[in-house]
């Protein structure tokens, strides 16, 4: 594990599932950690309760991905030691619906593609260059099994996770000769608010997902992007497709009752 002391982490969506346990788990390492969301409360109490725990340096940020002038304006106002970002996950993300194309809302695919795919743009294009110009850094977007495989009334929510994944094999080709790296972490099934959000606030629903099987949480994700970050330098994860044990597909899920 090589160190990573003193780098600037930037995580979007770190108040809650996969980016609050990325922020959790870099925490320990003695880096900086730059934490986006747009529930600033959210942030806030978790940057007092890693400080607390770990003497970690944290900067918080409110910030709706979606909308460009304020990506590009938040990270250009930020305090000068916080503006170079080393480690950039871009994790926020979310699912709206599930229902058939032909059927689907047109306002949900809209929310779902401006923030899973334009928002990931737009964080990507303010911070890269950066990277570039200090021949530093590494980005880990967090794609999905959707962006791998469709699955029936997935459509939307798996277009914008298949362009996550090509948009990370773009950014690899284009980076090559820097040394700036470029990881997709793929998850399966991860229990978080993510189907809370997408069924809007059906719980019962919600958890009818994760029923009958160990889904994963948002620790072994985390866990595995820690791991991205802390391969020698001359070491790209590029992809990690990763499934709960009870999942071998999109739709192949073994539920015991
Ligand atoms: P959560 O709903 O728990 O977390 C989503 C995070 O994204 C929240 O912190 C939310 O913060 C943030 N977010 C959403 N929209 C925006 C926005 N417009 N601007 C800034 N932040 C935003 O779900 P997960 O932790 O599960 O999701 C994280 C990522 O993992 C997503 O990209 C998702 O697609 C992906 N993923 C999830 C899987 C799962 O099964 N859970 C599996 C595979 C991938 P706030 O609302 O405060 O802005
Ligand atoms: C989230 C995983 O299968 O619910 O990306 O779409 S899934």
């Amino acid at each position: 594990m090589v160190s990573i002391q003193n780098q600037v982490v930037f995580i979007t969506g770190a108040s809650s599932g996969i980016g609050a346990a990325c922020a959790r788990a870099f925490a320990p390492l003695g880096v900086r950690l730059l934490l986006a969301a747009r529930r600033l409360p959210r942030l806030q109490q978790l940057a007092n309760q890693l400080e607390t725990e770990f003497g970690v340096q944290t900067h918080v940020m409110s910030l709706d991905v979606r909308d460009r002038t304020q990506v590009e304006s938040s990270l250009q106002t930020l305090p000068p030691d916080w503006r170079q970002v080393d480690i950039l996950v871009n994790n926020a993300g979310l699912s709206r619906g599930l229902d058939k194309l032909h059927e689907g809302s047109i306002q949900d695919w809209e929310e779902m593609i401006d923030t899973n795919v334009k928002g990931l743009l737009y964080v990507t294009r303010a911070v890269v260059p950066g990277m570039v110009h200090r021949q530093q850094g590494h980005v880990i977007n967090i794609g999905s099994i959707a962006g791998h495989q469709t699955y029936p009334k997935g459509n939307v929510y798996c277009g914008s996770k298949a362009a996550v994944r090509a948009i990370s094999e773009g950014l690899k080709q284009d980076l090559l000769g820097t040394p700036v790296r470029v990881s997709s972490v793929d998850p399966g099934l991860v229990e978080t608010e993510f189907s809370d959000i997408r069924f809007r606030g059906d719980t019962a629903r919600a958890q009818t997902v994760y029923d009958g099987l160990t889904p994963l949480t948002p620790e072994d994700i985390a866990d595995i992007v820690v791991f991205c970050a802390t391969r020698p330098v001359h070491v790209n994860v590029s992809e990690l497709l990763v499934l709960p044990t009870a999942q071998s597909g999109a739709t192949l899920v073994h539920r015991q009752h």
